[in-house]
């Protein structure tokens, strides 16, 4: 074991599988509306404002960094950026949520998509840009891209908003089966050039956010979601770590394991640790996760730091952990209490815990 492994060192340690001193941590949205210079550059350029211009999205994605130290960073994007290039832009809804200047309703839609997904590359040189210079910004940190899964992204483009139970798109992957097929697959295509595009700026890992997998019924994740998913991580493989967070299928693991992902993000419903004891002897995976991230908005500095120390010292018999959150970090997280989740995994040590 060896304690000056850099970030990046210490990233690849965990996903290989060798013994750390601690593991790896990062946290999903970590640049967002919980920093306050992060909401004073968002007053400046709004929030797609900072999406298009990469000097402001690194500044975005670097905030985090500076304060709290990092092991990996995420470029400053978004999942939707991928749809409005295929003609779907999106803007912000009065009171939460995102909403989409049109919606899927006709066949001739999908026809369009399917043309726009040839050459959605173009479109989106911006991201390619704010990858390269996150990348030469931070050499020594993990850098993540991303995107969302075929399935997640459809979800958006049916129902046209966010949405609790996104009602229109669950009728139309279970009733327009064949067009739910089409879009899927033009999805993915769009959706492998683009991460393997970004996997070509030089960054280490690639996260799929299939952030409403939850509603696809049980048994059927790989059949709507997994075969997509899977096929793009077959583009990216051997450039970078193929990573997945699927939302809200903690207790559905099992169903994940055919994407092949190199690691699997999971929610905050079931502990890392069982899913680890369970599901060790299928492949060598690699588990992130998961604190609730509620805990950094209503609790003590002390009892993150408890929590914290506990996922960790469940995990440590597995060693292939990166230390995240289940969920996105909400804009109402205390910055006392990230810094005390930070310090309890930086000063982790199997010693004194
Ligand atoms: O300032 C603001 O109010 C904007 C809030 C915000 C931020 C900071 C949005 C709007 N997107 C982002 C950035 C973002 N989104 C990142 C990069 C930043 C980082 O992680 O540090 C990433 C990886 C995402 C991914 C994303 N966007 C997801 C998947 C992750 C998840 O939380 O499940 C999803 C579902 C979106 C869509 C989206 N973006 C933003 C909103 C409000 C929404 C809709 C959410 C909904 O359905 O209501």
């Amino acid at each position: 074991m060896n304690a000056s492994l850099n970030s990046r060192m210490l990233f690849k340690a965990a996903l290989a599988g060798d013994a750390t001193l601690r593991p790896p941590f990062w946290v999903m949205r970590q640049a967002g509306r919980y920093l306050p210079e992060y909401r004073a550059l968002k007053e400046k350029y709004g929030f797609i404002g900072i999406v298009k211009n990469p000097e402001a999205a690194v500044e975005a994605a670097l905030q985090p960094m500076r304060r709290f130290d990092f092991d990996c960073a995420i470029i400053f994007s978004d999942i939707l950026a991928v749809s409005e290039a295929l003609g779907f832009p999106y803007k912000f809804k009065d009171g939460g949520g995102i909403i989409l200047e049109r919606r899927i309703e006709k066949s001739s839609d999908i026809e369009n998509i399917e043309s726009a997904a040839k050459d959605v590359k173009a479109k989106l040189s911006y991201v390619f840009e704010n990858a390269k210079l996150l990348r030469s910004a931070l050499p020594d940190k993990a850098v993540f891209g991303f995107c969302g899964a075929p399935f997640t992204l459809a979800a958006y483009m049916v129902e046209g908003a966010s949405s609790s139970g996104f009602p229109r798109f669950k009728e139309f992957f279970t009733k327009q089966k064949a067009l739910y097929r089409r879009l899927a697959n033009a999805l993915e295509e769009a959706l492998a050039s683009y991460c393997t595009e970004q996997a070509d700026c030089g960054i280490d890992a690639v996260q799929v956010f299939d952030s409403h997998a939850c509603l696809i019924p049980e048994g059927h994740y790989m059949d709507l979601s997994g075969s997509h998913v899977a096929r793009i991580f077959k583009s990216t493989h051997g450039k970078v770590a193929n990573f997945l967070f699927a939302g809200g299928m903690s207790q559905r693991f099992g169903e994940l394991l055919e994407t092949n992902a190199d690691a699997y993000s999971m929610d905050s419903k079931l502990s890392l640790g069982k899913i680890a004891s369970s599901f060790s002897g299928r492949g060598n995976f690699c588990l992130q996760g998961n604190m609730d991230p509620r805990i950094l908005a209503e609790s003590s500095p002390h009892e993150v730091s408890q929590v914290t120390k506990e996922i960790i010292r469940d995990m440590r018999p597995y060693k292939r952990h990166i230390f995240n959150l289940g969920h996105g970090i909400t804009p109402d997280a205390k910055l006392e209490n990230v810094e005390a989740m930070c310090e309890a995994v930086k000063c982790y040590s199997d010693k004194h815990e």
